[in-house]
């Protein structure tokens, strides 16, 4: 929205409607008797003047897909974002103000997406969010030039956020920030709350970073605002950044934490807790603020910020105009970005994934899964993602496809660089936007570089593929710095997160499937560096019950009742089958499993588990990996050939034997 010059002046009805954001934090805040008081209070006129001048959204429709996108990555000052939603009319009631941080309000501490609307991402752990914004301003790139033709800006928005000391100060921020500016992306318009207080006190303890300088160095067009309370200089410095664009834009507002608070103004006491019944009174009076009541939104604030709504809804319904007339003139693309918005997959998309035999199915799961890829690129268009920097090792290159560049945002590989952390986040905010299906790879090493985004992936039910390569020692000579032990334990540990660790080729084709087909949450896949052996499925069970987690691969030779189940995952399959043959030697009948994914399995009935891990058999489970997750799965007396130290580097056949991770080692412990 553009605005003229005459609504650029700080009115006294200005002044209520930023009060009144105010007013209410501090009252919930003392309400809960917890909460961040004092950035709401400093941030005010920004979020009054982003929501009711600039922002292109509609209360009403808060999906419109061409909103512009807002991110508050300092999410304690959800209070912030809560009042200047509930005064622009979204539907949050002021009772769910005044329930603020309670048991089933839509107010939690921190903003959450999906419960609340207007809430573009979860966010609290800060950075995140900063990488989430830079996220949807590389999807609305690429959809822009996807989708966009001449005279038809049909996707054309911006991403706002605002961040603080805490955003810039956690290391996520720089790789965001250096991949924003390297990729141009010139609708990203970013806000620094540089109030020079953290909790410890005074930003001085501990930051003393040149943040322009910073910025400018990452190629941002940088400017500074004096003052938050200057609404007429905020205003010139967005139309500034506005104009600029082909580079993201940060604007470094100085403000006063707990701006109005008399003895909390400016101090750190400010940032996290109430102020007390005594100073919200004091604060109050400071701020011309007459009513007695607390959580009282004066009519005059609330038709005033209101003022422009007819507006927005004007606008919403004017791009559904254009989005017709779009239709006229190219059916098929709109068709297409219909479908994509919708998040739905394309007609006979599963057609396209490959099958594998013995002459082609014996190869790497990592290699298996390149091949998957490509094959479905090719048919899911939406599938953008890449790597941080390890492409080749990965086998996450689009083969067809061009790069993503800031020359290019149509490209589909995108080149994360060296930034798995930035990668995760930037992932997010990519499947936040929609429109696209974002994966992205690294060592699975390395998944703990970028930890703090995959549980919130998990934690907002977000659709993104992480390709975890090098997934055990099988990697070998690199050595215990990238042999993955604990970490698909650890990603298994986090809620919503569903872990994939294929067999074999035919079980990556169906990992694929599923992690396409699985909606409400992130899936990674541990794929081998290592070659695996196709496995005959002649006499065998079908890869496609990948899906239910865990399934009976091997019968055994005598297919009776087992007195031994094998259960393996991955690069372990193949051994089971080994081990299993040589037990059933002995008269024995084992039945050989696999299991690539504890979340599928726990997921099916009772009875379907129970069939395929009898009660009262005893289990030996395979995995070159730390014990930990699977005693949910084992009974006393079962075993786990597993490791639990650290690896070493040699060759992995070597590592396997050294770790009596062996045929010789199942054989043995069968018979224990
Ligand atoms: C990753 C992460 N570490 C620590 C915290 C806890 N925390 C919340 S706010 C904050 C710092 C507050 O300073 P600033 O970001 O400047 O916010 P302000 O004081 O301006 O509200 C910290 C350490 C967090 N939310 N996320």
């Amino acid at each position: 929205m553009t605005h003229t010059s005459s609504q650029h002046v700080s009115s006294s009805l200005d002044d209520l409607c930023i009060n009144t954001i105010r007013t209410l934090a501090m009252d919930a805040v003392q309400k809960a008797e917890s909460g961040h008081p004092g950035a709401p209070m400093a941030l005010a006129p920004l979020a009054y003047l982003l929501y009711t001048r600039h922002l292109k959204h509609n209360p009403a429709d808060p999906a419109w897909p061409d909103r512009d996108r807002f991110v508050l990555s300092n999410g304690h000052a959800s209070m912030l974002l809560y009042a200047s939603l509930h005064l622009s009319g979204y539907d949050i009631p002021l009772d769910e103000i005044r329930n603020f941080r309670q048991w089933g309000s839509i107010t939690p501490g921190h903003p959450e997406h999906g419960l609340t609307p207007g809430i573009e991402t979860t966010t609290g752990p800060l950075g995140q969010g900063f990488s989430n914004a830079v996220g949807m301003a590389a999807a609305e790139a690429h959809l822009a030039a996807v989708f966009n033709k001449e005279g038809h800006a049909i996707i054309d928005h911006h991403t706002w956020f605002i961040c603080s000391d805490g955003d810039l100060m956690e290391g996520i921020s720089h790789e965001a920030a250096s991949f924003a500016g390297h990729f141009g992306l010139g609708k990203l318009i970013g806000f620094y709350d540089d109030n020079r207080i953290t909790i410890d006190g005074s930003t001085d303890l501990s930051f003393s970073d040149d943040s322009a300088r910073r910025f400018e160095g990452y190629g941002w067009h940088v400017q500074r605002v004096a003052d938050v309370n200057d609404l007429e200089a905020l205003d010139s410095a967005i139309a500034a950044a506005r104009a600029e664009t082909k580079r993201p834009s940060m604007i470094i507002v100085r403000t006063v934490i707990g701006y109005g608070s008399p003895n909390r103004a400016g101090s750190a006491k400010a940032h996290g807790e109430a102020l007390g019944v005594e100073e919200v009174a004091r604060s109050k009076e400071q701020l011309g603020w007459t009513a007695k009541e607390p959580f009282t939104v004066p009519e005059e604030a609330v038709s005033h910020w209101r003022r422009g709504n007819d507006a927005l809804a004007f606008a919403n319904d004017a791009w559904r105009r254009s989005l017709i007339s779009y239709a006229k003139a190219y059916p098929i693309d709109a068709k297409e970005l219909g479908r994509r918005l919708q998040g739905e997959l394309p007609g006979g998309w599963q057609q396209a994934i490959p099958t594998f035999n013995a002459e082609n199915g014996s190869v790497a799961t990592r290699a298996s899964s390149g091949i998957v890829l490509n094959a479905l690129a090719a048919k899911v268009p939406e599938l953008i993602g890449g790597s941080a920097d390890l492409s080749g090792s990965n086998l996450t290159i689009i083969k067809d496809s061009p790069t993503f560049s800031a020359a290019n945002h149509a490209g589909r590989n995108i080149h994360f660089g060296v930034r798995e952390h930035g990668m995760g986040g930037i992932m997010n905010g990519m499947a936040l936007h929609g429109g696209v299906i974002p994966y992205g790879g690294t060592f699975l090493i390395f998944a703990d570089y970028m930890r703090p985004a995959i549980r919130l992936a998990g934690l907002m039910h977000q659709r993104v593929i992480y390709v975890f390569t090098h997934d055990s020692i099988g990697l070998g000579e690199d050595g215990p710095t990238h042999q993955p032990v604990e970490q698909l334990t650890a990603l298994r540990a986090i809620p919503n997160v569903t872990v994939l660790r294929p067999g074999d080729a035919s079980e990556v084709a169906e990992a694929w499937r599923a992690a396409l087909l699985h909606k409400g949450g992130p899936v990674a896949l541990a794929l081998t560096r290592q070659k695996v052996p196709f496995i005959d499925r002649s006499h065998r069970g079908a890869a496609s019950d990948l899906a239910r987690g865990g399934y009976i691969l091997d019968a055994g030779a005598k297919r009776s009742e087992p007195d031994l189940v094998l259960i393996a995952t991955g690069s372990e399959v193949g051994l089971a089958l080994d081990a299993q043959k040589r037990i059933e030697e002995g008269g024995r009948a084992v039945r050989v499993v696999s299991m690539p994914s504890h979340e599928y399995f726990l997921k099916q009935s009772a009875e379907y588990q129970a069939s395929v891990l009898p009660e009262g058999v005893r289990r030996i489970v395979i995995e070159a990996a730390h014990p930990m997750s699977w005693h949910r799965f084992m009974r006393p007396g079962d075993v786990m050939i597993g490791i639990d130290h650290f690896g070493a580097s040699a060759p992995y056949q070597k590592l396997y034997a050294e770790y009596g991770i062996t045929v010789d080692a199942v054989v043995a412990a069968a018979s224990s």
